[in-house]
């Protein structure tokens, strides 16, 4: 039995005021979905088996530059971040693991791992931090870490990242994100070909000790915190990376790491077609890197990414097995909920997208047909799939309203007497 915080009790109390309804609404969808030669089991089957990781840093209040509000009983250290993960997952049964950030994250190995078996949860990708400085490393990251122009900064940011898989080693990871902060805030300030030529070294330095059965995912983002040029700016250089490093290395996508108006689900289709789509980190944003939960703002883009994905499925493209992971700053509401929500929404955009018909569209695409196409899609968003979802969740064990079942959990009350604030503390948005 796993040592959880959340009352197997109180889930199926929450759930037997729910189920009738639920029965209801799934028979109506099944039968809807029939009618289009669906079978609503196999989605059900398809959506309980999608997961996605949670990150350790989105259980802590988020923050802009200006100013951090924290909220009530928020975690102090990993091992409390792991018991709110567990919440979500126990909740959802959609996010099983947690992937870890480092230095925020570093404890006994062997504690992490005995502590996420009590929960029954598992690490995904390790996260590494070279964009701030840890309080006791020999040299500032200030102008740069992966790129920076001096040899010992960039070997020390080596370093880290080869902590970073040892740790992982120990966890059970089996990947490792790297997202450097590196560029330049002024025309002039950096040699475009020189940083990215140091950066490239670097990276196949980490690459060297990435073990065989790892993964390196990179991640690139437009701007911020370089504010006139990033050396990892986007996915056309971040493709050029992983090409050169080799067979182990792809592409990181964030969605909120592009322009305004870039359309990512393209480039997610350009990385499917070229056999380097890493993974994604998951959130929604309005105007840029905002952090927002998935869903959010732009539901349909959202959907429309899992187009991609699911198209890729379907047509069984070799090796294509993406790490799916949410990458979100909480800073107005209860980080646990927002995770739940996003959780459902990625599940949803899955579900939404296991709908589409993809034969007609092929056929509307060779006819030119370019509005029943695009209704094709359509049809597909348009079904309120909120029945498949909760029904997947109830058959695992999870909740049929989770934010609900929560918020009856009075689980923010009680870890708010047993965690006294904390000052400061990582905002954590990368
Ligand atoms: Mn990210």
């Amino acid at each position: 039995m796993y040592d959880l915080r959340m009352s197997g009790d109180l889930i199926a109390a929450e759930n037997a005021a729910r189920e009738g309804a639920l029965k209801n609404d799934y028979e109506a969808l099944g039968a809807n979905l029939a009618r289009r030669n669906i079978d609503i089991e196999a989605i059900t089957a398809q959506v309980a088996q999608f997961f996605v990781a949670v990150p350790s840093w989105g259980v802590g209040t988020g923050g802009t530059r200006f100013a951090r509000f924290p909220g009530i009983g928020e975690p102090r250290n990993i091992f409390d971040k792991l018991d709110d993960c567990a919440v979500i997952q126990q909740l959802t049964r959609a996010t099983p693991n947690v992937s870890l950030h480092i230095p925020w994250d570093k404890a006994n190995p062997k504690e992490l791992k005995a502590k996420a078996e009590a929960l029954g949860l598992g690490f995904d990708a390790m996260n590494s931090n070279t964009f701030s400085d840890a309080p006791d490393q020999p040299h500032s990251y200030k102008f740069g870490s992966l790129s920076h122009v001096d040899l010992a900064v960039r070997a020390q940011a080596v370093e880290h990242n080869i902590e970073c898989i040892e740790i992982g080693e120990a966890i059970g990871s089996k990947a490792l994100t790297v997202w450097v902060g590196d560029g330049s805030n002024f025309p002039g300030q950096s040699n475009f070909t020189r940083s990215f030529e140091r950066y490239l070294a670097a990276m196949g330095e980490i690459y060297k000790n990435l073990p065989d059965d790892w993964r390196i995912f990179s991640e690139h983002k437009m701007y911020e915190p370089a504010f006139y040029s990033s050396v990892v700016q986007d996915w056309g250089t971040n493709y050029l990376i992983a090409s050169m490093l080799g067979p182990k290395a792809f592409c990181l996508v964030d969605l909120g790491h592009h322009a305004p108006n870039t359309n990512i689900e393209m480039i997610v289709a350009r990385l499917i077609q070229f056999g380097k789509l890493g993974g994604f980190h998951f959130n929604d944003s309005k105007y840029g890197d905002d952090d927002l939960d998935a869903g959010a703002i732009e539901p349909y883009r959202l959907f429309l990414v899992f187009n991609e994905l699911v198209d890729a499925e379907h047509r069984g493209v070799r090796g294509f097995h993406p790490a799916h992971m949410i990458d979100q700053s909480h800073n107005v509401t209860d980080p646990i909920e927002s995770l739940i929500s996003s959780a459902n929404e990625i599940r949803r955009a899955y579900a939404q997208a296991l709908l589409v018909d993809r034969e007609a569209l092929s056929g509307y695409q060779d006819d030119n047909d370019a509005l029943m196409a695009s209704e094709t899609l359509k049809r597909a968003y348009r079904t309120d799939v909120e029945p498949i979802l909760a029904e997947a969740r109830r058959r695992a064990g999870g909740a049929i309203d989770p934010v609900a079942a929560y918020r009856a959990s009075g689980y923010r009350r009680k870890v708010g007497d047993e965690r006294p604030a904390v000052k400061g503390g990582s905002g954590g948005i990368v």
